[in-house]
């Protein structure tokens, strides 16, 4: 992309009424604007980087044998008045009636009406287990949207439900889960910590919270300091393998980490006190085990293999999709701006002509454009008649962790300088060579191929 064909309405002052940097940040590298409290529209930068978060959400999805669908937005109250939340959810979901006078609402969630799907075309054990999963925009009338996309009233979530013919197999889809999640959130650069939660509206006895710690977070947090250490990796886990996933689970869950919901301050002081840690942190996700509530209510049931009509084990598992550029921003940032981690940049290098319109400059900056496209990488090059400095400013900051910098005197010497945005140092390079190292650089975060 050529930054002068580009749309990046940039701002230069600070917006007043965003409180926190990363809201600040994404109103002033031209992410997002507010359509009213709580409802954004997403410029194309912003768009960019939801789209990157989307993709590695299926990817990971997939990898764990979940399967993709979509469901609507807007859905009749009828099934929530099966299950009994059109009345207990309250003023968080939006309803509205239509033109016969029927029972609308925003969905908030999706529930009731995947377990209506299933009970229509699941009758035997054999079609499990199953989990489906979508990533579609959510309503809710939240009392105090705030900090952006981070408490939104509309929000992008990946939400995924699993049925299961026994506990212990929805067991199993609850582990996969976390695992799965812990390998999607350190794709995108994030450390984000399981913590023991409660479980709120979405009711049930297992659940987990994805904490990425964050000064700004919302959610108090207690944890051992050893959990920060733990890290997935590029562990090649079988999905399938209960044991494995039971295992990582294990490694994960038996420290203590829990949101102030769940606190134990006796547990919690059997910590040695110098592990013992309380901070802040930004929910990004959260799983649960909720068993045969759904399926009973609204009458997804199967056969099982001896015969018997028995309810399916249920849970579900969402992922703060639209929320989590807030979360990466809050988490990696400086004075200057946004710092996007590899997996997640909405351009992977940015190339600035310090003297646009000098032929040689021009055609050094255009074959490097051509050469890392043909590395398929997507370069965002700065060919506006602009000062240095303007130049660079912008780049730090829209975040782009690598940046090639072209100027007639390098050129002379045969060389541009590539430089990192998270440590700020540069090295002269041939042209090809800085071409060769940013390719290498993101071989690592290549798309899975995952059929999406
Ligand atoms: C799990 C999937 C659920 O709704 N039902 C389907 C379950 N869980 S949840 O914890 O309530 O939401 C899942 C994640 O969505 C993000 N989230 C939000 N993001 C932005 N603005 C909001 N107002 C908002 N509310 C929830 C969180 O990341 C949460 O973990």
């Amino acid at each position: 992309m050529r930054l002068s064909r580009y749309f990046l309405p940039v701002l230069k002052e600070t917006p007043a009424e965003a409180q926190i940097v990363s809201h600040r940040l994404m109103l002033r590298a031209g992410m997002i604007r507010q359509a009213s409290a709580g409802i954004y529209s997403w410029l194309p930068l912003g768009y960019k980087v939801l789209r990157n978060i989307e993709r590695i959400v299926h990817e990971e999805q997939i990898r764990a044998g979940h399967i993709p669908m979509l469901m609507p937005t807007v859905q009749s109250g009828e099934l929530w008045q099966k299950s009994g939340r059109h009345n207990s959810y309250g003023p968080e979901m939006l309803r509205f009636h239509d033109r016969h006078g029927r029972e609308m609402l925003y969905g908030p969630t999706n529930e009731e009406m995947i377990t209506d799907i299933v009970a229509s075309y699941v009758t035997s054990y054999k079609a499990l287990p199953l989990t489906l999963y979508h990533i579609q925009w959510k309503f809710r009338d939240e009392v105090r949207p705030r900090f952006g996309v981070m408490r939104g009233r509309e929000f992008l979530m990946k939400d995924g439900y699993n049925f299961d013919l026994s506990k212990e197999a929805a067991l199993h889809a609850y582990n996969r889960h976390l695992v799965s999640y812990l390998r999607t959130y350190e794709r995108m650069g994030l450390q984000a910590i399981p913590m023991r939660a409660d479980s709120g509206p979405i009711g049930g006895d297992y659940t987990h919270e994805f904490l990425v710690l964050a000064e700004t977070g919302e959610s108090e947090v207690f944890y051992d300091s050893e959990i920060t250490d733990l890290t997935l990796g590029n562990r090649d886990i079988d999905y399938d393998s209960v044991d494995q996933c039971q295992a990582v689970m294990d490694e994960f869950t038996s420290r203590y980490a829990r949101t102030d919901e769940t606190h134990d301050t006796a547990e919690f002081d059997k910590i040695p006190a110098e592990r013992q840690r309380s901070a802040r942190g930004i929910e990004v996700g959260q799983i649960f085990y909720f068993g045969t509530e759904y399926s009973e209510k609204l009458g997804a049931y199967v056969q099982s293999d001896s015969g018997e009509r028995v309810p399916l084990h249920m849970g579900s598992h969402g992922i703060g999709v639209s929320r989590l550029l807030g979360a990466i921003i809050e988490a990696s940032h400086d004075d200057k701006g946004i710092i996007w981690p590899e997996g997640v940049t909405p351009f992977h290098c940015g190339i600035v002509n310090l003297k646009q319109g000098d032929a040689e400059a021009d055609a050094a900056c255009e074959s490097l454009y051509d050469a890392l496209s043909g590395h398929g990488l997507e370069p965002l090059y700065d060919d506006r008649d602009e000062r240095a400095g303007g130049k660079f400013a912008t780049m730090d900051l829209i975040g782009l962790p690598w940046r090639i910098t072209v100027g007639p005197r390098g050129l002379k010497n045969g060389v541009v300088e590539l430089t990192s945005r998270r440590t700020g140092e540069s090295e002269e390079l041939s042209p090809e060579a800085a071409v060769a190292r940013v390719a290498e650089i993101y071989a690592a975060h290549k798309p899975v191929n995952s059929g999406v």
